[in-house]
């Protein structure tokens, strides 16, 4: 019991951001997850916070492209973020766009400029996912940290725990 509990508490969570245009599939990508660990809260006006509790992590998720810059990121003082996950909806060419600003807006904080980078490309069914273009239009090549681009379904839940290990990964 005691060896138990002491290994219990040595498992270190690691804290993520998931952040996307609305519409990209983020809810859907939590829901799939785990429905039954989903709480939403409102931290400041008109902002909602989406928390996933999985095993392994806590997954913070919020929809970006606002035109007010102070709503980029939910950061309360206790909280360390340990890796940004994006989300796209790879079948709209047209807001990628928006996503790559805000993307680039987030990476220029501070707290968030080293974390490894996971980029679900959602909604794979749709259309034919090219990674080397997205990587090309992130400019992650040019990124010092560690990044990996996942194409994705979300309602069937393909490549969600393969996105989600590689994340793990690198905390190890
Ligand atoms: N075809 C398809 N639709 C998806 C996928 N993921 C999400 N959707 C749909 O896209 C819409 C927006 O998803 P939602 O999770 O609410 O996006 P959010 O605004 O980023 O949270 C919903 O109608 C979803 O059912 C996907 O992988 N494929
Ligand atoms: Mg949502």
């Amino acid at each position: 019991m005691g060896n138990l509990f002491t290994t219990n508490q040595n498992v270190q969570k690691s804290n993520l951001i998931m952040i996307g245009l609305d519409n990209a599939g983020k809810t859907t990508i939590l829901y799939k997850l785990n429905p039954k660990k989903i709480v939403t809260f409102i931290p400041t006006i008109g902002f909602n916070v989406e928390k996933l509790q999985l095993k392994q992590c806590e997954i913070f998720a919020w929809d970006i492209g606002g035109s007010d810059p102070r709503l980029l990121v939910y950061c309360p003082d206790d909280l360390t973020y340990n890796g940004i996950i994006i989300v796209i909806d790879s079948s709209d060419k047209e807001r990628m766009i928006c996503t790559i600003k805000e993307f680039h807006k987030l990476l220029s904080i501070e707290r968030l400029k080293n974390l490894p980078i996971l980029l679900f490309a959602n909604k794979k069914d749709l259309v034919q996912v090219n990674i080397k273009e997205i990587a090309s239009e992130f400019m992650l090549e040019k990124l010092h940290q560690n990044w990996h681009i996942q194409p994705c379904c979300a309602p069937t839940g393909e490549g969600l725990q393969e996105g989600l290990k590689w994340m793990q990964q690198q905390h190890k």
